[in-house]
This record gives C-alpha cells, structure tokens and sequence, in this order.
C-alpha cells in the first residue's frame, strides 16, 4: 500500500495535453495536484522551456516498481522516445518519493535500486520538483545526501536564480479535490 509523489514534466509537443494525460490516468488515486509552473531546463542540455506539476497519489494496491511501470507506461502513451539523457521529451514521470502505509504508520521507502531509485536521487537539487512539491505538501521532508531535511531548507540551499525561473502559471490540469 502505497502513496507517492510524482513530478511530471513536458517540453515537447503539446505539453499541457501530457501533463492532463497524466491526470486523466490516475483519477481517483490523485490526492493533490500543484499548479503548473513553466521551468527552464535542467541538467545542462538545451532544449525549449518545460511545464512541470507534481502530484501526490495513493492506491492500496499499488507498489512503489507498479508507480514506476504505470510512470513509463503513461510516457509511452504520450508518444516518448528515449534519446539523450535529460533532453527534451514529451513526458517524463519520476517517482520523486513513496511512503508505505502500514497499521504502526507510515515509513519512508528507500531504495538504491538503479531500476527505481528512492527518493530520486536528483530530486533535491531540482527547483521544478521542490517548488510544486512543496505547494502541495508544506511541511513534507526529504532525505538526500545522506541528511534529511524540509523542501525549504532544500529550497534554500540552490541557486536563488533557478528557484526565481519556476514560475507558476495560470494554467490548470483539469483536477478537483475528492
Ligand atoms: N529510475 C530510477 N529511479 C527512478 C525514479 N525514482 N523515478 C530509472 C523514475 N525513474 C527512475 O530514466 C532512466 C531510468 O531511471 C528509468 O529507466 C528508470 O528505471 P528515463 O526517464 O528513462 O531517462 P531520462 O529521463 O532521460 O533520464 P533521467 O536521469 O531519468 O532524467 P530525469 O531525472 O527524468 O530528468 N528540466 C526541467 N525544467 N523540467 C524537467 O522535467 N526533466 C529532465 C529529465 C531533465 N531536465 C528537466 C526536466
Ligand atoms: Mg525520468
């Protein structure tokens, strides 16, 4: 039983459209949607600006590989082709972090697996996750390096500038709360 939170992105094609495909998919499993925000690119290659929005869903039926086959399913059907790495795409979805839901309570999964690593490893250096994430879950922490600490205290500790360039827009992805 498992609740996750996704980061979505797109740069290529009808961006909007991948994001809402993602939406459309998970439906009642979606527990909140964070605005979309325009984002410049990330990791060096240069390519067109992105849409990114992150997500938290939850499904009792669903493991944390099961998120990730769902994630790559969703990028096929969006027409994805893998090419370079951190280039453009038409859809990306990461499993940015997943949480067991047991009776004692709830515990982090980590994972050093290259198939599915959690948290993702990137995650903490990346404004386009750390800003929708933290709209939709504010006081939510995240384990990287070795410490763990609050989105803003991750926030806080990247380059003013990137986090200034994730802005959100006016654009919706078409989710009401349940
Ligand atoms: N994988 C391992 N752990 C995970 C995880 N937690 N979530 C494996 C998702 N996938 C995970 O990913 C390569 C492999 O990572 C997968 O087969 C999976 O088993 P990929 O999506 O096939 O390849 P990629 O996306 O080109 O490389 P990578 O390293 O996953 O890139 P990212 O991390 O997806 O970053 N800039 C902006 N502004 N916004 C973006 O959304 N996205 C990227 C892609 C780069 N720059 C960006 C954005
Ligand atoms: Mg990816």
């Amino acid at each position: 039983m498992t609740r996750v939170v996704l980061s979505i992105g797109s740069n290529l094609g009808d961006r909007l459209a991948h994001l809402r495909s993602v939406v459309e998919a998970l439906g009642p499993r979606l527990v909140a949607v964070s605005s979309v925000y325009s984002t410049p690119p990330w990791g060096g290659v240069p390519q067109q600006d992105y849409l990114n929005a992150v997500l938290v869903a939850d499904d009792p039926a669903l493991e944390p590989s099961d998120w990730l086959r769902l994630g790559q399913e969703l990028e096929q059907a969006a027409g994805r082709i893998r090419e370079v790495r951190w280039g453009a795409r038409t859809l990306d979805v990461d499993v940015v972090s997943a949480e067991q839901r047991r009776r004692e309570g709830p515990t982090v999964v980590r994972s050093l697996d290259p198939v599915l690593t959690l948290p993702h490893p990137q995650a903490h250096h990346r404004a386009f996750v750390l800003v929708p994430w933290l709209e939709v879950e504010p006081d939510a922490q995240l384990e990287a390096a070795g410490a763990l600490r609050s989105l803003r205290e991750w926030l806080a500790a990247l380059d003013g500038a990137e986090v200034l360039g994730v802005r959100r827009t006016e654009l919706t992805l078409g989710w009401t709360p349940r």
